[in-house]
């Protein structure tokens, strides 16, 4: 055999390796979108990992990527995996076991991981089974045709194959397991995000908010509007799939430290007294000036109602809440009864909760960062204590009680673009939930502090738009915004990250003035 010839084998087997990858992982995530869209080979590796990087690599990820975190990691799973195929590929040329305990051990941690997910089922062990099988198969299959024997393989080409015939139905061969595992991930996937839960009108709330006033966006150019619409409202979970809930087979407990453990439906939640609150959320891990901060009108029930009903222990200071996805949430029990409107929401700006933000229910807590106060996709509500049970995040270092902290974010002009000169106005929101907003304050080029004007009053709990005209002169200037809340408290100028109870600092905006 010819150098050339040689060269060529090694590429066949190397791409022998990637096929019987890809195709077990597309075959896995066929079965998967049939049955648990999570226990899909890549996800459910993806999650493992998810869970198992430690907290300072998860901060420098979500700094530095975004919500592309998720992509990046899936991708980076993904590439890791099929460069290992390749090498095991290439080493099955001269040892075809190496090949085969490769696409067998990629199978195993596959199921392994999807069978340790918190919410994991036995049948959750059929995509990585199905990975396996479809991975031998085709490795059998490519390995034959590259030996040249497509009439093994049951393919006959030709009466006598010569080494042509041979690349030729490798050729072939490799094409239809590309373009079948292509077609079968692809349905995988349509199957995996196949819609909303059909669930599509809610009651209306016995207590409804006052009116929704009009916001400053229709004046201001550039600046948040007053209400965030679900389609543009953050999203920040650990979840690689959206869990899709069925609201018929949805139930709602209430246990642990109670004189009465309670079960409802979502058809009881909706039969109960509804409330309807305008509350802003902010996930903790929002930089100064960042984009983790949503307002919208909530409907649901009362938290405080519902641990009324079932008694709640005086010696429980914690309630912890667990997700379907078995993500799990503390919140002090002295914030959720100390007569704020904290609630097991069904309802978000006048629809159903999208399945991204929670369907059924979720809570949502007026004051405290989503990571201990806003769980989705909510099942059960335990009163228990710090001393007994940890949640996701505190186990992670993350803080046990995490109000939130007074911030103005500037959105007009945007950091660093260029504007013409002349009269313009710098705006943007600013947030001080449960205490409220009582002025924000603007400094340019390191001048005075000017008091902005504020936007409609939609309460403690709800961000507050401002905004500064500005007679703008060319050049480079320098904005700086900061909130002062009700109780007369300054935004503090101290810069603090995220971690471990979320950022503080004052937001400073470069801009060119052309
Ligand atoms: N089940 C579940 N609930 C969760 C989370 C999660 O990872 N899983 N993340 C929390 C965090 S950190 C935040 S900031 C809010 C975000 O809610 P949103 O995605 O609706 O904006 O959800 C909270 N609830
Ligand atoms: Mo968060």
């Amino acid at each position: 055999m010819g150098i050339r010839t040689a060269v060529s084998a090694s590429w066949r087997h190397a791409v022998t390796g990637v096929l019987a990858a890809v195709a077990g992982i597309a075959a896995g995530h066929l079965v998967a979108g049939l049955t648990n869209p999570a226990a899909s080979p890549v996800l459910a590796v993806g999650s493992t990992v998810i869970d198992a990087t430690p907290t300072p690599v998860k901060e420098w990820a979500v700094a530095h990527f975004g919500t592309n975190d998720k992509p990046i990691l899936l991708g980076s799973v993904t590439l890791v995996t099929l460069l290992l195929a390749a090498a095991a590929g290439v080493l099955g040329r001269r040892r075809p076991a190496v090949a085969v305990t490769f696409v067998v051990v990629l199978a195993a941690l596959a199921t392994a991981a999807a069978l340790t997910r918190p919410v994991a089922a036995p049948a959750d062990a059929l995509p990585g089974a199905t990975a396996a099988v479809v991975g031998l198969g085709v490795l059998a299959l490519l390995f034959r045709l590259i030996a040249g024997g497509a009439r093994r393989a049951g393919l006959a080409l030709t009466a006598y194959p010569t080494a042509g015939d041979s690349r030729r139905s490798f050729l072939l061969g490799a094409t239809g397991v590309a373009v079948g595992a292509v077609g079968v991930a692809t349905l995988g996937q349509k199957l995996a995000s196949s819609g909303d839960t059909g669930v599509t009108t809610l009651p209306a709330p016995r207590d409804p908010a006052p009116a929704f006033p009009a916001g400053l966006e229709a004046r201001v150019d550039g600046i948040s509007p007053l209400r965030t619409s679900n389609a543009a409202f953050y999203r920040v979970d650990t979840n690689l799939v959206v869990p899709r809930v069925s609201a018929d087979r949805w139930r709602l407990r209430i246990t642990g430290m109670v004189d009465h453990e309670l079960t409802f439906s979502y058809r009881d939640l909706l039969a109960m007294p509804l409330i309807e609150r305008d509350i802003t959320m902010t996930c903790v891990s929002n930089e100064v000036g960042g984009g983790y901060v949503g307002a919208a009108r909530w409907l649901g029930v009362r938290l405080a109602d519902l641990l009324e009903r079932a008694g709640v222990h005086a010696d429980a200071d914690q309630l912890l809440s667990t997700a379907v996805d078995g993500f799990t949430i503390g919140t002090p029990m002295k914030v959720v009864r100390d007569g704020r409107d904290a609630l097991v929401a069904v309802g978000m700006n006048g629809k159903p909760l999208p399945d991204k933000h929670g369907f059924p229910a979720r809570l949502v807590t007026p004051g405290l960062y989503g990571f201990v106060g806003a769980t989705k996709w909510l099942t059960t509500l335990t009163a228990t204590t710090y001393a007994k049970d940890q949640a996701y995040w505190t186990r992670r270092k993350w803080a046990t009680d995490a109000p939130i902290k007074t911030s103005a974010r500037i959105d007009a002009p945007r950091p660093l673009s260029t504007i013409q000169a002349g009269t313009t106005a710098i705006g943007g929101v600013a947030w001080a939930q449960h205490r409220g907003v009582a002025g924000v304050e603007v400094s340019i080029d390191g001048g005075p502090w000017q008091k902005a004007t504020l936007g409609p009053d939609v309460g403690l709990d709800y961000w507050r738009q401002w905004y500064l005209p500005w007679k703008a002169t060319s050049g480079r200037h320098q904005l700086r915004a900061r909130a002062v809340d009700r109780t007369g408290a300054v935004q503090t100028d101290q810069r603090a990250t995220p971690f471990p109870s979320g950022s503080s600092g004052i937001q400073e905006v470069i801009v060119l003035v052309g």
